[in-house]
């Protein structure tokens, strides 16, 4: 069965495409508009093995708002959706990955119940095209949308585009641990019986 997801969501503010498989090779091909979050969006879908192609088109001409946060909300329901009924699969991951001065911590857990926390305040406001504030607009979307646990918080840094890059690979390598089978598990890892 494969583990692959695709979506289409059209609003008066964006219109994005995207698909998505789990068991990739980290392939993408990325164009949201915003050349900084692209570059970031690969990094995820490299280092977690993620296959990902995702084209936004999104109102750039009000702001980054809607574009950041709408590609969120379909990346986290292109997880959802591709996970399916998340039967044999370890269900938490987490990473702490550094890039040069930056230290970030994420841990997941793929419950079905959504919850949010991002510990990091960033020292510029933007990089390239990107507001950084937009960062946090973004991961809040895809636990959302995705039904997971997502903890952020950045244990040290100093430069931006590091930051926000250790974040976004931080990300990649705790999902791709989480979607991760584990041959122990008969069904559903959950005393509950479902995720
Ligand atoms: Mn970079």
């Amino acid at each position: 069965m494969s583990r692959t997801a695709t979506i289409e969501r059209n609003t008066k503010e964006t219109k994005i495409k995207a698909s998505l498989s789990i068991d990739g090779a980290g392939k993408s091909e990325i164009s949201t508009g915003i050349g900084f979050f692209d570059h970031m969006l690969a990094g995820f879908s490299r280092h977690g093995f993620f296959d990902l192609t995702l084209s936004v088109n999104g109102d750039l001409d009000v702001d980054g708002h809607h574009t950041v946060e709408d590609t969120g909300i379909v990346l986290g329901t292109a997880i959802k959706e591709a996970l399916g009924d998340k039967a044999g699969i370890k269900r938490y991951g987490s990473s702490v990955l550094p890039m040069d001065d930056a230290l970030c911590l994420c841990a997941i857990d793929l419950c079905g119940r959504p919850y949010f926390s991002f510990d990091c305040s960033f020292p510029v406001e933007r990089v390239g095209e990107l507001e950084t504030q937009l960062v946090r607009e973004f991961f809040y979307a895809v636990s959302y949308s995705a039904g997971m646990n997502l903890h952020l918080k950045m244990l040290h840094g100093e430069n931006a585009h590091h930051m926000i890059e250790a974040m976004f690979k931080a990300f990649g390598k705790a999902l791709d641990e989480a979607c991760s089978a584990e041959p122990r598990i008969e069904g559903v890892l959950s005393t509950k019986g479902m995720l």
